[in-house]
């Protein structure tokens, strides 16, 4: 039975930092965190914002998932557990200051950018690396400016290019099993030093449709946060959708008269990623100074 949280239960814990859209706190034990999951959309970097009642439920709920199922085909990630509607348990990460975005179709910034037509298929997936830092607007950025600044090095870029091909790969499948086609998404990693001062590299942050671009296979509707930047329709009946694909909420959905219906949530089973317990990480090579957080 999940708990469902209230105001006080929020103000014992130690807030360590507010996103957009979401809320870190200190984790129960060393090396952990806890990820809110906030109703609060933005977009166009938050110079559009809304208060959607249910979008960190089912964000929450979609990004569990999806990090499990990565975690299962061997892509190391911070998802541990589901803790309630809104939070999950994650391994604490330096977060490397890169937004990886995977493209499938052409859609969003780079259409607006090149004049390319949205709905072109590209002729392979293409990765693009942007500078995470919202007062610069998160900038489109090369690998040269990568290694210039020293944002990341050679072998940990190694490493985050083949494992955002992986996941693109993996995500490309399951989604297309469920009549979604994955345009394109946005990744985060982050760094994790092991006991002997060993580098790894984990996915971090969330994979839900706030960072995906999802269209129906048949119909090419959206179902993503392209809803709300651009007035398309309902955000949630859009997340509803996805999450329903995915098997992840009952077909009547998780909500009533616009507000998360606690019941059916309750009901929800709990989502955990039992390898990340027994995960066998692979070290990068490093060429900077280990570092322990
Ligand atoms: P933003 O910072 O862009 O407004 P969010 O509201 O999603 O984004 O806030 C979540 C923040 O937590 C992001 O800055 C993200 O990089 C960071 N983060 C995600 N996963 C981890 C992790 N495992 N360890 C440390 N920080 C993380
Ligand atoms: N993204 C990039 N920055 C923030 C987010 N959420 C995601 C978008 C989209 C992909 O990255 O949600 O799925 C590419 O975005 P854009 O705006 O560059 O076309
Ligand atoms: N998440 C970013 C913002 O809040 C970008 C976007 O999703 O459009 O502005």
């Amino acid at each position: 039975m999940k708990t469902v949280l209230n105001d006080r239960a929020m103000t014992k814990r130690n807030k360590l930092y507010e996103g957009k859209a979401k809320i870190i706190y200190e984790g129960p034990e060393p090396g952990t965190l806890i990820q809110y999951f906030k109703d609060d959309a933005t977009a166009f970097n938050a110079q559009k914002k809304e208060i959607i009642a249910g979008k960190g439920v089912l964000n929450n709920r979609i990004s569990a998932h999806i990090m499990t199922k990565l975690e299962g085909i061997g892509i190391p990630t911070h998802f541990i557990r589901s803790m309630n509607m809104r939070e999950q348990l994650v391994r604490k990460v330096e977060v490397i200051p890169l937004e990886v975005v995977v493209r499938n179709i052409a859609a969003g910034s780079l259409c607006k950018r090149l004049g390319i037509k949205e709905g072109t298929h590209l002729s392979k997936p293409l990765v693009e690396f942007y500078y995470k830092n919202d007062a610069l607007g998160d900038p489109l950025i090369s690998e040269d400016h990568i290694m210039t600044f020293g944002w990341a090095d050679p072998y940990e870029m190694e490493e985050i290019v083949a494992m955002a091909w992986r996941v693109n790969d993996y995500l490309n499948g399951m989604f297309a099993g469920v009549g979604l086609k994955l345009v394109d998404f946005k990744l985060e990693f982050g760094r994790l030093w092991g006991d002997y001062d060993e580098l790894y590299i984990l996915l971090a942050d969330e994979i839900s449709p706030d960072n995906c671009r999802l269209w129906d296979a048949r119909t090419n509707e959206k179902f993503d946060k392209d809803r709300f930047r651009h007035d398309l329709g309902d955000l949630i009946d859009g997340y509803q959708e996805i999450a329903k694909r995915l098997g992840l909420i009952p077909e009547g959905g998780l909500m009533a008269n616009g507000e998360i219906n606690e019941e059916v949530v309750a009901q929800l089973e709990d989502i955990e990623n039992d390898l990340a317990k027994e995960r066998k990480l692979r070290a990068v090579k490093k060429s900077g100074k280990p570092r322990k957080i």
